[in-house]
């Protein structure tokens, strides 16, 4: 193939792609002040919509915090699992990959029994792509960009 014809192909590929992935959505827990104690956790997550596929990140100094994914007993009660199953970087990504209930805390010292440093979201499940409506102008937009590029396509293999 040539690289020309290399290069549409994968024009195409991102025409088509490039909707869905552009719904992810990725969250920096506690926005500017990040992962860290005397932070309103709950009311951060009040109102936000979180859906498979989005991510949330947790920043902190390392060695100041960590990030334990627990379930709604643990997280109730603030009980630290074992530190091997921390996340540690600092810069710790999680990819919400299930709907559901989903528990997150702080398992340095008292940070989440007294710190309020713990997080509960919920996941719902992933927004499909718009199908483009054919009454619509956008979709009449998005499907003559799909046919140009089918057409570019074929004429040029
Ligand atoms: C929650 O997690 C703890 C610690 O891993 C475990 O002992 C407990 O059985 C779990 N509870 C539920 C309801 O899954
Ligand atoms: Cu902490």
């Amino acid at each position: 193939m040539s690289s020309y014809k290399h290069f549409l192909v994968t024009l195409a590929v991102i025409a088509i792609v490039l909707p869905s992935v552009a719904l992810a959505t990725e969250y920096k827990v506690g926005d500017n002040a990040g992962w860290t104690v005397g932070f309103d956790y709950a009311n951060w997550a009040k109102g936000k919509e979180f859906r498979v596929g989005d991510k949330l990140v947790f920043t902190y100094p390392v060695g100041a915090h960590n990030v334990f994914k627990v379930n709604g007993t643990t997280f109730k009660d603030c009980t630290i699992p074992p530190l091997n199953e921390a996340l540690i970087s600092g810069n710790d990504v999680i990819t919400l990959a299930i709907p559901g209930n989903k528990w997150y805390f702080c398992g340095v010292g008292q940070h989440c029994a007294l710190g309020g440093q713990k997080l509960a979201i919920t996941v719902w499940p992933a927004l499909e792509a718009p199908a483009p409506a054919p009454s619509s102008a956008n979709g009449v937009v998005a499907s003559g960009f799909l046919i140009l590029i089918a057409s570019i396509i074929s004429f040029a293999i």
